[in-house]
């Protein structure tokens, strides 16, 4: 967005004026977060000229009204109404009803709780094969790094397997999701460096998206027979494919990556998991909710709609911070304390309303399956030196976790 086309500071809006999309705010936001939903409920930020909240209540109200607030006109900080979007849109993600509504069926009854019955075995088996490999290096003595070792290689492996992708050039995966996760925000550094790698990879995410590409009856090839029968055209089933590949691996990468994080950095949260491994569910629940692997979602205003008395004009952009709300002092008790005790029952990690993660029942089984099989394997978990950050417009990623993990 260039700064003529930034819309002026409306009367009456408390204004933020932050960079939230800077460095400095991407790797520590919580300060940032607190100043947001102590500013109120909806904020200016002349940056970008847009609304921003930061609050449970509102941001649960953005996402639950989606004709006020469409995802047609793209969910990050472009205005596809202004300008051509970067990619071709989405058909699930940056679509309204009724079409949202044709695409979400199908993937819904893909990425249902009956598939996730039929996957369970599986995606079980996988977990157990890679933490028997790292409780072994653990025996050796080995300081293991938890993002590629284990945040990347699960998700990497059980969900392409389960999409029907064969093993080559999976890592590609992984870098497409960077540019798709940075291109919600600005043109900045990070766009621009993700944006100069994507050439090929898109080329080969595209190819994958092809049906001969795709073992029979895996989540890929079920697109296709959706299409056979009529509920989509044949052109738009590799579009579909390619939000499984958008949206299906560095989004559940980063949330087993602070999950991770979470416990080796709270240890008395881990002794309780040690103690009881069926709280594995509960506690990958409560990683989302404090550190949420999607840190943001923009809607845009179809209309003038006021939010919390704050009137906005159509045409804007809002961005809802998820991890924010996440965090908010009104909707949880003490909020920056990561208790696998609780039940965060309404976070926001996942979005909600009719855009809420579709794959949620898949990522929640794989985060459990790996947290309660660390959970099983290890007494301890404790970092072994300083982690470091993968800095994206949108996700809070991780681009190593040194740990030390000690044997049960
Ligand atoms: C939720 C999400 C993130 C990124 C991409 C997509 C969806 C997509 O549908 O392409």
């Amino acid at each position: 967005m260039t700064t003529d086309s930034v819309p002026a500071a409306p009367a009456g809006v408390p204004v933020l004026d932050v960079d939230p999309f800077s460095n400095a705010l991407l790797a520590d936001p919580y300060p940032y977060h607190e100043r947001l939903r102590a500013a109120g409920p909806v904020v200016w930020m002349p940056k970008y000229g847009i609304y921003v909240t930061g609050r449970h209540e509102p941001v649960r109200q953005v996402l639950n009204d989606h004709e006020s607030y469409i995802s047609s006109a793209g969910v990050g900080l472009a205005n596809f109404s202004k300008e051509p979007p970067f990619r071709p849109k989405s058909l699930i993600l940056e679509a309204d009803p009724p079409n949202h509504t044709r695409a979400r069926t199908i993937l819904s009854r893909i990425l249902s709780p009956r598939t996730v019955a039929q996957i369970r075995e599986s995606f079980a088996q996988e977990a157990d094969h890679l933490l028997d490999g790292v409780l072994e290096a653990a025996r050796r003595g080995e300081i293991v790094d938890g993002v590629p070792r284990i945040a990347e290689a699960y998700p990497l492996k059980v969900f392409p397997d389960a999409v029907g992708l064969g093993s080559d050039g999976r890592e590609n995966l992984l870098l497409y999701g960077d540019m798709i996760f940075n291109a919600f925000g600005p043109r900045n550094e990070l766009l621009i460096r993700s944006a100069e790698k994507v050439q090929p990879v898109t080329a080969w995410i595209m190819a994958h998206c092809q049906r001969a590409m795709l073992r029979p009856g895996g989540f890929g090839d079920q697109i296709y027979q959706a299409a056979d029968a009529g509920e989509i055209s044949q052109d738009e089933a590799p579009m579909l494919v390619r939000s499984f590949l958008s949206a299906g691996v560095d989004t559940t990468v980063n949330g087993i990556g602070n999950a991770l994080w979470c416990l080796a950095t709270n240890p008395e949260a881990y002794a309780r998991l040690h103690a009881d491994p069926s709280l594995a569910r509960q506690a990958f629940e409560e990683s989302l909710r404090y550190e949420s692997a999607v840190q943001t979602f923009f809607r845009t205003t179809s209309r003038e709609v006021e939010l919390t008395g704050i009137p906005m004009p159509a045409g804007s952009k809002v961005l809802t911070v998820l991890a924010a709300a996440n965090r908010d002092e009104r909707q949880w008790p003490d909020p920056d304390r990561f208790d696998i005790g609780r039940r965060p029952t309404g976070h926001m990690a996942f979005g909600s309303g009719i855009h809420g993660c579709v794959g949620q029942v898949v990522a929640r089984l794989e985060g459990e399956l790996i947290l309660a099989g660390i959970a099983k394997r290890f007494a301890r978990i404790e970092l072994a030196g300083e982690p470091t950050r993968r800095l994206n417009n949108t996700l809070r990623a991780l681009a190593s976790l040194p740990l030390r993990l000690i044997p049960a």
